[in-house]
């Protein structure tokens, strides 16, 4: 069902399905066939495809060297209420439109922020119930909400890691409206994503209060969000960089000992963003792979880095072969832990068309329903999984075992390679697992 306002912004396009990879309409879905079960669930349960509210329908397309370049129609009016609520017209007509069950987005998204937190958080009201009404009419969810601590100029020193009480209270007190913003549009989710929460000189900087912190801010969000009886989850989303040179919440393997060290690991995952895996140094089914270890992971930003250069491009995912890889990892992990894949992506600056939007989301999504279903077939057909298994296959004999099992001092384990002698080599074959990939596709 289309949900359009007064207006239709996105004229002459319809309602994007699944045409199959014969069809040359541009505006379908060519893998993406929602009711299609692969690995026993549709994939329109496996994804929860999630637009991002920021991209999507409040990036006009700014870099450093110049101004948007976008002149949406849904911005032009000079009251904010009405502002947010033609923009809310046009995210639920592009969400409806693309056949998404989910969005996401930052308090400041919905509504400008105002001079005052008092009447910000009046604006935010008038905008959720609005919001609230598209919802129950178009049946749209909310994947997660979030607050965004990074922009305003306030938290240039951090927001719950500043050195300054009063901005941390600030911080606190923008979370909580965040918290109850979701939580009266039902978000299953809700995401912690720390941009400012690092540092640029140690010399200025006492990590470990930060870091205490940081944690104190998460245990009171947790506290006061469940007292609201949310029962969702909530995601640290780690990223290495950008804004600040050193952010805390690094990468998976880094935000999950954090969690740990300050007992939040049972109401916390993560969600996993392609592009700071890449800013990591990591692969993004590195990342993926980490937390499901973890049992962590919980959802997906999906977007794509630039190979060229070292910053956040935020693009739309194309690499079939990258994102099949991933799929394998969600596969084997039993799927995301409450979230969904969002669409943490914008298109490029000179990509100035109102279509184009339709574009990059369908590319995205076919991207992900075409990787799925290789990972699907490359699990039930092919010899990887028992290839790697053969590889680790000597720690299922009695000694090998007794390793695994803690049941064998370092003096045995030295015994028993005294007696084996010279050891054969064996090879770790990764040619022949990367050419499976590629015969699945
Ligand atoms: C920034 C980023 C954010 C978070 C939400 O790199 O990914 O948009 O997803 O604050
Ligand atoms: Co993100």
């Amino acid at each position: 069902m289309i949900l359009t306002g007064d207006k239709e912004y996105y004229k002459g396009i319809g309602a994007i399905s699944y045409e199959g990879r014969e069809s040359d309409n541009p505006f379908s879905f060519k893998y993406y066939n929602p009711e299609q079960i692969v690995m026993g669930k549709t994939m329109r349960e496996h994804f929860k495809f999630a637009i991002a509210y920021w991209h999507s329908l409040c990036g006009q397309g700014s870099d450093p060297f110049g101004p948007g370049t976008q002149q949406f129609p849904w911005d032009q009016s000079s009251d904010p209420i009405r502002r947010a609520r033609d923009k809310a017209d046009a995210a639920f007509e592009l969400i409806t439109k693309l056949g998404f069950d989910y969005f996401c987005f930052h308090d400041v998204d919905l509504v400008d922020e105002a001079q005052t937190l008092g009447e910000t958080e009046k604006r935010l009201h008038k905008i959720a119930s609005y919001i609230s009404e598209k919802k129950n009419e178009s049946g749209v969810k909310v994947l997660w909400g979030t607050a965004n601590c990074f922009s305003n100029p306030i938290y240039m020193n951090g927001a719950a890691t500043n050195p300054e009480f009063s901005v941390v209270a600030r911080a606190g007190a923008q979370i909580k409206m965040a918290l109850d913003l979701t939580i009266s549009l039902e978000g299953e989710n809700y995401v912690f994503w720390g941009g400012r929460e690092g540092y640029m000189s140690l010399l200025n900087t006492d990590i470990g209060k930060e870091l205490d912190h940081m944690a104190q801010i998460l245990s009171m969000a947790r506290d006061y969000a469940r007292k609201q009886g949310f029962k969702g989850t909530f995601f640290i989303e780690p990223k290495p960089m950008e804004p600040m040179k050193h952010q805390y919440d690094f990468d998976a393997a880094t935000a999950i000992g954090f969690l740990k060290e300050y007992g939040l690991e049972k109401d916390f995952k993560l969600n996993i963003e392609v592009n700071h895996a890449t800013l990591a140094q990591h692969s993004f089914e590195h990342e993926l792979a980490i937390a499901a270890n973890a049992g962590m992971l919980g959802s997906i930003d999906a977007n794509r880095g630039d190979n060229q250069n070292g910053w956040d491009t935020d693009q739309f995912p194309v690499n079939i072969y990258e994102i099949t890889e991933a799929m394998l990892v969600l596969l084997q992990a039993g799927g995301l832990k409450g979230g969904g894949i969002n669409f943490d992506a914008k298109i490029r600056r000179n990509s100035t068309d109102l279509e184009d939007i339709f574009h990059a989301h369908i590319g995205g999504v076919d991207t992900f329903a075409r990787a799925l279903i290789t990972a699907e077939k490359i699990l039930t057909s092919s010899e990887l999984i028992s290839l790697r298994k053969k590889r680790y296959s000597s720690f299922d004999t009695e000694d090998g075992k007794k390793f695994e099992n803690g049941d064998m001092t370092l003096q045995a384990l030295s015994e028993i390679a005294f007696k084996n002698g010279t050891l054969e080599r064996k090879s770790g074959k990764q040619e022949l697992f990367e050419n499976i990939i590629n015969q699945f596709i």
